[in-house]
């Protein structure tokens, strides 16, 4: 491995220069500006203290915030939402020491708009990046708040690994300009589909890997692992937020893998009387099962399991060409890419043991959009005034409290350059609304009988139709570069050359 400029993971550097003041600097105004900088680094400390006092003077934990996420896995794909061939002992420990959800979505049925909405809190007919394609460069603007952003303001050290997908490297919409002290693995998605990688980013830089694309000697995912742990090592003392964006199980790209699903081994798996396509996507899930272990052991060795929100889940539905043995989608219909449950509700797991009861199941409905005000509410961070966002808070139902009536609808959308494939959805209270451009009807389903939303029940329910439609017409800001119809015929805009 070469570090052509290593990330410098949890350190920042500041540099003053005193050389060359200007000569209006007399001796008071230096002491001045000595004074000041003292006073500002003493707030700094007070700022990263993990305990702040509240209004009636109690002090309140701020938790280190932990978000896991893996990339396409299903619904049904681990052991505490009724996977039966693939075991998944860490996740399914997770659950039983914190919460489950029965009813969590991700912000988008792909990884782009989803990863968005989890950064802006803004669903897709508002956020910045609302499908995979069109291709750009940067996702985000300068302008764009992300809940990063509010949680290093607030004082936490934030980093992460793994796919990013909202901007590349050099450029505005980056992961270390967007709220995050550190960040390695793919900032480009289209890299994300290679596992044994020639490179990998590392904040401002590259983590280079000659010849990996042969030798097939680093599998990324344990790059991004060890770089987790050692992050959480490295902050154990202040209050963090560790963002793990892992790929698998995600498929890789043929060129290294011609079932597509890249890994090292297929063990625990091997001796089964599958096929190899069935194995390989299981040992990925044992992988990432593996890794969540790991890193939730790091924080329980380090002492930090009371003052730590870990929370697990995925950022889509599983993909439709994984073995129908599994049955990724669990009891729901579709997959990734689509706005039925399947491609949307996703496994949502949270530990917590200061503040949240073991081996609880809520079936309370919350969402990615609600991240960035329950982590800034935890954070003891306010959202700023002018952010006009979509989530609400979830810290009660985190808790094990009932959610706040006050959620009044969600809303999703998909393909809005993908011509006649454009859908739209809503989920007003247990009702289902969607409706394609292609149909151009919207089919209503009732989720508190008919979860798998197999019986349509549009025509007798008209008034609930019209508030649907209402709300579809009403949620998307119209953007210049989603234009909803049109139709993209691009190409990724990451190669291998790079
Ligand atoms: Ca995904």
């Amino acid at each position: 491995m070469v570090y052509v400029m290593p990330g410098v993971m949890g350190t920042s550097v500041c540099a003053f220069h005193l050389e060359g003041l200007p000569p209006f600097c007399s001796r008071i105004n230096l002491v001045r500006l000595i004074s000041a900088i003292v006073v500002a680094l003493t707030m700094s400390h007070l700022l990263q203290t993990r305990a702040y006092a509240t209004t009636s003077d109690e002090s309140t934990v701020r938790p280190n915030i932990v978000f896991i996420m893996a990339d396409d896995l299903g619904y049904g794909d681990v052991g505490c939402y009724d996977q039966q061939l693939i075991t998944t002992p860490r996740i399914d420990r997770l659950a039983s020491e914190g919460i489950r959800f029965t009813q969590a979505y991700a912000g988008g049925p792909v990884c782009t708009s989803s990863r968005s909405v989890l950064m802006t809190g803004m669903h897709t007919g508002h956020t910045p990046a609302r499908d995979n394609v069109p291709h750009y460069h940067s996702y985000l603007d300068e302008a764009d708040v992300t809940v990063a952003e509010i949680l290093s303001d607030a004082g936490y050290q934030c980093g992460g690994v793994g796919k990013w997908s909202l901007g590349d490297a050099g450029t505005v919409g980056r992961a270390t300009n967007q709220g995050f002290h550190n960040w390695f693995g793919y900032l480009n998605q289209d890299h994300a589909h290679y596992y044994f990688t020639e490179y990998l980013d590392t904040d401002e830089g590259r983590l280079e890997l000659p010849g990996n694309t042969i030798s097939r000697e680093h599998y990324s995912h344990d790059l991004l692992t060890e770089r987790a742990l050692t992050f959480i090592r490295d902050q154990k003392d202040s209050p963090f937020f560790f963002y793990a964006a892992f790929a698998l199980p995600h498929f890789s790209s043929k060129d290294e893998d011609p079932h597509g699903l890249a890994v090292p081994s297929t063990q625990p798996y091997s001796d089964r009387n599958w096929d190899e396509k069935s194995k390989k996507y299981a040992a990925m899930v044992h992988m990432l099962d593996r890794d969540v272990g790991r890193i939730v052991d790091l924080i329980d060795d380090l002492g930090l399991a009371e003052d730590t929100l870990v929370i697990f889940t995925s950022d889509n539905g599983g993909h439709a060409t994984v073995p129908e043995r599994f049955k990724t989608s669990g009891p729901l219909r579709g997959f990734k890419r689509s706005l039925t449950e399947g491609g949307i509700r996703v496994p949502f797991i949270a530990r917590w043991p200061r503040t949240i009861s073991a081996d609880t199941t809520s079936d309370d409905v919350i969402a990615f959009q609600d991240m960035l005000p329950t982590f800034a509410e935890l954070a003891g961070a306010s959202v700023p005034a002018d952010l006009q966002i979509d989530g609400i808070s979830v810290v009660g139902p985190l808790k094990g409290e009932k959610l706040n009536p006050s959620r009044n609808h969600l809303y999703w959308d998909y393909g809005h350059c993908r011509g006649k494939h454009y859908a739209q959805a809503v989920r007003l209270g247990d009702w289902k609304g969607i409706r394609s451009a292609k149909a151009g009807r919207i089919e209503l389903y009732d989720l508190s009988q008919d979860a798998g939303e197999i019986n349509d029940i549009a025509a007798a329910h008209p008034e609930i139709v019209k508030r649907i439609r209402i709300i579809m017409e009403e949620a998307v800001t119209p953007s210049a570069r989603y234009r909803i119809g049109t139709v993209y015929r691009g190409s990724p805009i990451w190669t291998t050359a790079q």
